[in-house]
C-alpha cells in the first residue's frame, strides 16, 4: 500500500480553497492508502501568531479534518509540534538544502515582500517541508497547486542526501487535483484564495454560516459580459465560480457551460452559494460535535504516538547515515 503525506498550517479558519484543494481529496485517498495527515503548526510560527488564536487554529483544524471525513481508524491525524522527530530531521535537511534555492521560492517572495521584519524561518521553511515529507517514506503528497515548488524541493534535497550518504528517503510525488487545484480570491480572481487574506470577501470560511456564504458569492467579482462561459484569462471571475461550482457537485464544467447558456449571473450565482452551502452545512454540523469533545484529545493523542513511531525510527536512520551521535563501542 503506498502511503500519503499531507499537511495544513492552522493559520486561521480553512477556506473553501483549503477544502476543494487538498481535503477533499485526502478523504478518498484515504481508502486504499496509509495516510498521514498533519496539522502543520510549526509552520505556522514562521510569520507572526497570537498565541490563543494559534491554540484554537489548532483544535479546529483537527476538528475540521474530522468533520471533512478523515477516520481515524484508517487514517493517522497529528499535531506536528507534537512528533519532535520533525524539527530534527528540519534542521538536518536546512544542512542540505541551498540558500540559492531557498532564495526561489514563490511562497517566500510573496510573504516576505515589503515586510519589515522576516523571521529565518520563513525562509528555512521548505527543509523543514521536506522533512515532514520523508519522515513517514511518502510516496504520494496530495496538495494544491501552489504547493510543486515545495514538491521539488523536497525532493532534490531527498536525492541529494540519498546520493552523498544513503539511499534512505523514498523520493514523493505530488498529486494536484484535476478540477480545484487553485480557488482563486472572489474578490480578486487573479489571486488565491488564502486564510490570511485581509479582505475577508475574498474567500469563503469552512465554518461560514449560509446566509454569509451567500452574501460573499453574490458579490464575487465577474465581468459585464453576462455569459456563464470558462476563460481563465478573460473571464478569471466566472471561470472560478464554474470551477468552485463543478468542484462541489461533481459536474464539469462543460456541462455547466451548457446548462447555463442563457441563465443571467443572478440565478448562477445563486446556485453556485446553493452548492457550496450543501457542501459545507453537514461538515459544519460535525464540526461543532467535535470540538469540545474528548474523542478529538484521543485521538490526537494516538496520532501523535503513531507518527513518533514511525518517524523516530527515519531520523535515527538519517542521523546515523550522517555520521551524527555516536555508535556504541560494546
Ligand atoms: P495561508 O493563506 O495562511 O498562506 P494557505 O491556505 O495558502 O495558507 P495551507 O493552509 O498550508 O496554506 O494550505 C493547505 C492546503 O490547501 C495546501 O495543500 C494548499 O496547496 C491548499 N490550498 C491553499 N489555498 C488553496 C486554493 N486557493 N486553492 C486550492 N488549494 C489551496
Ligand atoms: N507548505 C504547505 C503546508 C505543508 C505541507 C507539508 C503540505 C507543510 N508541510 C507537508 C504537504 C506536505 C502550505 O503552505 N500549504
Amino acid at each position: 500500500m503506498k502511503t500519503i503525506f499531507s499537511g495544513i498550517q492552522p493559520s486561521g479558519t480553512l477556506t473553501l480553497g483549503n477544502y476543494l484543494g487538498a481535503m477533499k481529496q485526502f478523504v478518498t485517498l484515504q481508502d486504499d492508502h496509509q495516510c498521514y495527515f498533519c496539522i502543520v503548526d510549526e509552520h505556522a510560527i514562521t510569520v507572526p501568531q497570537d498565541r490563543l488564536k494559534l491554540r484554537n487554529n489548532i483544535r479546529s483544524l483537527a476538528a475540521l479534518y474530522l468533520a471533512a471525513g478523515i477516520d481515524p481508524h484508517k487514517s493517522t491525524l497529528f499535531i506536528q509540534s507534537e512528533v519532535s522527530a520533525h524539527t530534527q530531521l528540519g534542521w538536518i535537511l536546512q544542512s542540505q538544502s541551498y540558500i540559492g534555492e531557498l532564495e526561489r521560492m514563490t511562497q517566500f517572495k510573496e510573504k516576505s515582500d515589503g515586510k519589515a521584519a522576516v523571521s529565518a524561518a520563513l525562509f528555512t521553511y521548505p527543509s523543514l517541508m521536506a522533512a515532514d515529507i520523508l519522515l513517514y517514506q511518502t510516496d504520494i503528497v496530495p496538495v494544491g497547486e501552489d504547493q510543486t515548488q515545495h514538491l521539488e524541493l523536497t525532493r532534490d534535497v531527498a536525492q541529494r542526501f540519498n546520493n552523498r550518504y544513503n539511499d534512505i528517503f523514498t523520493i514523493p510525488e505530488i498529486k494536484i487535483p484535476k478540477v480545484g487545484a487553485r480557488i482563486m480570491s472572489l474578490q480578486e480572481p487573479t489571486k488565491k484564495m488564502s486564510k490570511s487574506d485581509e479582505n475577508e470577501k475574498g474567500f469563503i470560511s469552512m465554518l461560514d454560516e449560509p446566509k454569509k456564504i451567500e452574501k460573499k458569492i453574490k458579490s464575487a467579482v465577474t465581468d459585464s459580459e453576462g455569459i456563464v462561459a470558462f476563460d481563465k484569462e478573460k473571464k478569471p471571475g466566472i471561470s472560478n465560480l464554474l470551477t468552485i461550482y463543478s468542484s462541489c457537485t461533481g459536474e464539469s464544467i462543460k456541462a455547466l457551460e451548457k446548462k447555463y447558456t442563457g441563465v443571467g449571473y443572478g440565478q448562477f450565482k445563486q446556485d453556485v452559494a446553493n452548492a457550496v452551502i450543501q457542501l459545507l452545512e453537514p461538515i459544519q454540523q460535525r464540526y461543532h460535535q467535535l470540538i469540545d469533545s474528548d474523542e478529538l484529545d484521543l485521538i490526537l493523542d494516538q496520532g501523535a504516538e503513531k507518527a513518533s513511531f514511525t518517524a523516530n525510527k527515519m531520523l535515527q536512520k538519517a542521523k546515523k547515515a550522517m555520521g551524527l551521535g555516536r555508535v556504541r563501542k560494546k
